[in-house]
């Protein structure tokens, strides 16, 4: 019998997962996230413990779901979802900005396949929620906070708008709403205050689902605005009963590094925390790095792999594109056992450029990929946006390190290319702690691997691919592209340096 650790890490779901849905059926727990103007969209994930999370796919999977036209900018596209299970279905709604706005799809089986969208015109907000009372009337609930009835089999809205509540009175940008029947009332939960430093979850509750609601006098009962905790702009959360019963709470939060206010890399990424109740009123326990483990079995999931070699006829759900992935631009049937991208930009600047991606979920971490130029340009990003990535570029004739940050692109280093194919990496190091004022905690090597090693050809200043240089609802994502012709990729190695 496996010792049962006592404590859990937080994050639970490391690197940009923001804007935590969660829902249980039975035994099993599913949650989504917002996946903004990445394709595919919303990832979907698998618990049993609502610790250790495995991705089982994404619900916007076909490009007839999930549109993310050219001008999309990034962190346009998807926000964030509620993902819910109703009358033996799952549903999800969320909100496309950059195309038609809310639109709600629904499956038997949350691995998909999802439906195509059911468009939803009459829902005016972001962050829309799903909530069906005893009479089955669908009360769609949305940034505002606002309300209206919907047939979710159709998308019609079966009734006018009714404002629910604003949140604490002057706390800006009440959002992500979810309505719960727990006990003798309806309660709703909000976010507010923005999902900066600022950020704080509230409380209000009602003996119905449309009002009025009886703000908790405790509000907000979760935030960590105006504290140096080692999690940031708290915010955005779901509500769920453990296996035993007892309530928890999934909700975003960042991890500064440089102290407070700092800066973060990862993204928005989801924590988990206990929920106990008094008075008919939920209090929430700190979503901190280290938890005592929940009283019941935890059942990690088997490491993924470092390797990813490709051998699959289609790119794992883990991997992501911005906007598009036209499968005559990346493929794995071109040459066996090969990644094979075609160009469709000339740089990680354009916002069309051919990229296949991962979320970096390690502050530490070692990237490796070997790529055969052939008669093209390509090579190992990480990418932020268009104006905030580093990477190191290989074509038949040169090696070179590029770094783009906002109006600056700069050519850091260049080298001969060896012939044929050449393995380029990547590794990061960063600790919350300044250890050294020259190169900041957040150091990013690019390099390449020869008989001898790793040899960095440049090592650059993580700071500048932070959100809070940035901007932006995302988080660095590690990736492979091709800038120009055809670039073959063999193998990409994700290996952990820390937790
Ligand atoms: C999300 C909303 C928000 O839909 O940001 O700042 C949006 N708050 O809740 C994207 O995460």
């Amino acid at each position: 019998m496996q010792e049962k650790p006592d404590t859990f890490r937080n994050p639970v779901l490391p690197g940009f997962h923001p804007d935590p849905s969660v829902c249980r059926v039975g035994p099993d727990y599913y949650l989504a996230c917002s996946s903004f103007e990445y394709f595919p969209g919303v990832p979907l994930f698998h618990s049993r413990d609502l610790v250790h999370w495995t991705q089982i796919g994404n619900a916007l999977d076909r490009p007839g779901q999930l549109r993310l036209p050219p001008g999309t900018p990034s962190s346009g596209g998807i926000y964030a979802p509620t993902l819910r299970h109703h009358d033996g279905r799952f549903w999800l709604i969320t909100t496309n900005v950059s195309d038609g706005g809310n639109l709600l799809v629904t499956a038997a089986d949350p691995a998909g396949p999802w439906s195509d969208p059911i468009r939803l015109p009459g829902v005016k907000g972001i962050d829309p929620d799903l909530a069906w009372d005893e009479d089955g009337t669908c009360w769609c609930t949305y940034a505002g906070v606002e309300q209206v009835p919907l047939d979710p089999h159709t998308g019609r809205v079966l009734g006018p708008p009714r404002r629910l509540w604003s949140g604490a009175p002057g706390a800006k940008a009440p959002e992500a709403p979810h309505l719960y029947r727990i006990g003798d009332h309806w309660y709703l939960l909000i976010a507010e205050g923005g999902t900066e430093r600022c950020h704080a979850v509230s409380i209000a509750r009602s003996r119905t689902p449309n009002g009025p609601f009886e703000p908790c006098p405790a509000n907000p009962i979760l935030t960590h605005r105006g504290t140096d905790h080692p999690v940031q702009n708290t915010g955005h959360a779901d509500l769920v009963q453990g296996p035993d019963g007892s309530w928890w709470m999934l909700l975003l939060g960042v991890r500064p590094l440089g102290g407070t206010p700092g800066w973060h890399v990862l993204g928005r990424e989801t924590f988990l925390a206990p929920v106990s109740w008094a008075d008919g009123w939920p209090a929430v326990g700190e979503p901190g790095p280290d938890m005592p483990a929940p009283p019941w079995p935890l059942r990690p999931a088997p490491p993924a792999p470092a390797r990813d070699d490709f051998d699959a006829q289609e790119p794992a759900p883990r991997w992501i594109s911005p906007r598009h992935r036209h499968p005559r631009n990346c493929t794995t049937n071109q040459r066996p056992g090969w990644l094979t991208l075609h160009a469709a930009g000339h740089s990680l600047d354009e916002p069309d450029v051919t990229f296949l991606g991962r979320r970096q979920q390690h502050l530490s971490c070692r990237v490796r990929t070997l790529l055969d130029p052939a008669a093209g340009r390509g090579g190992l990003a990480v990418r932020l946006d268009e104006a905030h990535h580093y990477e190191i570029e290989a074509d038949p004739r040169e090696i070179r390190v590029l770094a783009r940050v906002g109006p600056l692109r700069t050519v850091l280093a260049s080298r001969p290319a060896p012939p044929g194919p050449v393995v380029l990496g990547l590794e990061t190091t960063a600790t919350r702690e300044v250890r050294d004022a020259r190169t900041g905690p957040d150091v990013l090597a690019l390099g390449i691997e020869e008989e001898g090693g790793f040899t960095a050809l440049a090592t650059l200043d993580g700071r500048y691919l932070s959100t809070e240089v940035a901007g932006g609802f995302t988080g660095r994502v590690l990736g492979m592209y091709a800038a120009d012709g055809t670039v073959h990729f063999d193998w990409f190695d994700y290996e952990p340096l820390d937790r």
